[in-house]
């Protein structure tokens, strides 16, 4: 009952059946991260914590949703969402050391805040980057969806955050595959400094459902009973409806982006009408008016919140700051993987390069019934360039998925594939266009094991290269991208018989491979090949021509330039390698090369500067110098875009220049 001297309560709660433990669960699952923020404010101003993202006044949504999840249900919060964390009963000194950078936090030390996942209490923590979490939420929810489990999963965004992009590219993508997901969107009024009139341009991010065909709602963020209650029966339905349903929560960021950027262009206004409406404070009071609380019972809940708090606090301050060891560094930026060599058959068949790679995946398929293929147009019709044809009548469309346009969606669903037990093989139509799916490799896949243990199992198909008068967006190599990159491996074969071992290894490998496959070799390259499943390993180089005079170094169509060079000029006396791997590179056949012949001469497609010739160059000089009789000579195409016309095109490329310069740098 209300009476003169009850506290204002701004909310018309409808507790909607639910009873009092309940509703105490939901209190306390509450207070619980607003008293650790309160905590963490202190140490803050103390200089004991460098930086705070504060999520007060926005407790309910973190908490209503996560307690109408089973705990085995994937949870993608963002940086808001410490109630997520807590509610998943993670011991708060394992949070205290991950903000501390220390060991018994869940990067060791190697990423900040909630910048983590953990598959223990199967949470999948953000990147910085925000959007491509939606991705990995369709990937674990098409996962979810292949297995049957009926789980659904749910992902966080502001509305700062749904600007981006890779949102918009992965709420189609769950619309179009119905993926069990529940897409959150906190709309708090600011993202950083920009209210929400200079962030978008319509009434309601809700309303954007329609336009993806997608159910959505606009729930009272602060409320916690109607965020709980109207969850509760959104998430039954979707357990039996797998779905995706888009939710926008209306709150409220009480603090600064983060502490030190303060609030001062919100207007107080602003702030003084959301305090009336405190998710915690409103509910504390509704609670004691109807009798379920008392002020005796908050003071002992605090007390005991405080009392963990203290004595975890006490743990992660006492453990020791973590030590730098480059070993260690360097051992967790790939997954360990021990290679199972898979012998080749006896019978071989005489086939093309893209045969090969068909072969390959399929065989791949074959084995790995948790394989999953994506890509544009690769499913009844097979690819464009026909590599998976006929492939849906055996796997089945669940299994070889035609994708929407969205390079980036689908790069982040293979991520939440993998994190969910599948494999994924993505086929960029053309290398080209990774541009448009840069991201989650080089930011989600490339980092992921390095930052907290998970690995990325998934190949990025990569038909590549120029020779086929494509122009400047259909003909690119762009390895150098990704070897740049630390936590990928790049694979790069010239020949049908290494690129089906190399395809099928790759697969096998845990961690994340681009794999580039030459279209000007597609299907002018032949080869006698095993024609069944084998596996070759990844960073091993192969010498196919040896001579005394001279070490020649290439890969993917440089190799096959080479050999017609070579083959031409029979007087050349060369070791000719052919890399097969760029990252993990075969530096020992290499160097060995070069000590022999003393000179050296690397050939690559891609133009010139930044490339992996003025890597390889660059190391055969610290390595070799001694035994070096001329200077590394490398040799790469121009420096311009790939031009579309035949005769420029053949000007643009290294290849007319190789004989040249092998000549000029064997009289040297
Ligand atoms: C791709 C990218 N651009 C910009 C940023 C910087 N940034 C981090 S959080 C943020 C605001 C996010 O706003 P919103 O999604 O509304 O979430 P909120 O912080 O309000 O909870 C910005 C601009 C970033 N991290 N990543």
């Amino acid at each position: 009952m209300k009476t003169e001297t009850t506290p204002q309560i701004f909310y018309n709660y409808d507790r909607k059946g639910l009873d009092d433990s309940t509703l105490l669960k939901l209190y306390r699952a509450m207070l619980k991260p607003r008293t650790i923020e309160e905590k963490m404010l202190i140490l803050l101003r103390q200089g004991k914590i460098s930086k705070w993202f504060s999520g007060i006044g926005q407790e309910a949504i973190s908490i209503g949703v996560t307690s109408v999840l089973e705990k085995d249900e994937y949870i993608l919060p963002m940086h808001r969402n410490l109630g997520v964390f807590t509610s998943r009963e993670i011991p708060l000194h394992r949070l205290f050391s991950q903000w501390q950078g220390k060991a018994n936090g869940f990067t060791k030390g190697r990423d900040r805040s909630f910048h983590f996942g953990t598959q223990e209490f199967h949470i999948i923590g953000m990147i910085s980057h925000l959007g491509p979490q939606f991705g990995v939420a369709d990937g674990i929810g098409l996962a979810n969806k292949l297995k049957n489990n009926k789980k659904v999963c749910a992902v966080f965004s502001g509305e700062g955050g749904m600007s981006e992009g890779d949102i918009h590219e992965a709420l189609n993508v769950a619309s179009v595959w119905q993926l069990p997901v529940l897409f959150c969107v906190e709309n708090n009024g600011y993202g950083l400094s920009t209210p929400t009139n200079e962030q978008y341009n319509c009434e309601n991010i809700a309303d954007r459902g329609v336009g993806y065909g997608m159910e959505s709602h606009i729930i009272e963020g602060n409320n916690v009973l109607e965020v709980y209650t109207k969850l509760k029966s959104i998430v039954e339905d979707m357990r039996i409806n797998p779905r995706p349903v888009l939710l926008e929560f209306k709150t409220f960021r009480m603090r600064g982006h983060e502490e030190a950027s303060g609030t001062k262009y919100v207007p107080s206004e602003l702030i003084e009408m959301w305090e009336e409406r405190d998710p915690l404070v409103n509910f504390e009071n509704y609670l004691l008016a109807e009798g379920i609380l008392t002020e005796e019972k908050i003071k002992e809940f605090k007390d005991e919140f405080k009392q963990e708090i203290d004595e975890n606090l006490e743990i992660a301050f006492a453990e020791p700051v973590i030590e730098f060891s480059e070993t260690n560094e360097l051992n967790d930026v790939y997954k360990e993987f021990n290679y199972q060599e898979v012998k080749e058959n006896s019978e071989k068949e005489n086939i093309r390069l893209i045969d090969a790679i068909s072969q390959g995946l399929k065989q791949s398929m074959e084995r790995h019934d948790n394989l999953v293929i994506m890509g544009q147009d690769v499913a009844e019709y097979g690819g464009v360039f026909k590599i998976t044809e006929g492939f849906v009548e055996q796997f089945g469309k669940d299994r070889v998925r035609n994708t929407p346009i969205c390079e980036s969606a689908i790069v982040s669903t293979g991520m939440g594939l993998s994190i969910n037990g599948f494999k994924a093989v993505v086929e960029m139509q053309f290398a080209d266009f990774v541009s448009s799916g840069f991201n989650p490799i080089v930011n989600y896949l490339a980092k992921s094991h390095y930052r907290w243990n998970e690995k990325a199992d998934v190949v990025i198909r990569m038909p590549c290269g120029a020779g086929v008068g494509a122009g400047p967006f259909h003909s690119q190599t762009n390895e150098a991208w990704f070897t740049h990159t630390p936590g990928l491996k790049v694979v790069y074969p010239a020949f049908p018989y290494d690129a089906k071992g190399l395809l099928a290894t790759s697969i096998e490998d845990p961690n994340s491979v681009l794999f580039f496959e030459h279209k000007a070799l597609y299907r002018s390259i032949r080869q006698d090949v095993p024609t069944d499943y084998f596996t070759l390993p990844l960073g091993k180089a192969a010498l196919l021509k040896e001579g005394e005079d001279i070490t020649i170094i290439t890969y993917g169509a440089g190799v096959h330039w080479a050999l017609e060079t070579l083959e031409q000029n029979p007087e050349v006396k060369a070791d000719l390698i052919d890399l097969r791997t760029l990252m993990p590179l075969d530096t020992e056949t290499i160097y060995k090369s070069v000590k022999k012949t003393g000179k050296a001469i690397i050939l690559q497609e891609d133009s010139m500067f930044g490339g992996i010739a003025s890597d390889i160059s660059a190391l055969i000089t610290e390595n070799c110098f001694e035994q070096l009789d001329a200077p590394v000579k490398r040799v790469a195409s121009l420096e311009t875009p790939i031009p579309f016309a035949a005769n420029l095109e053949k000007g643009y490329l290294s290849k007319g220049k190789f004989k040249k310069e092998l000549f000029n740098l064997l009289s040297y």
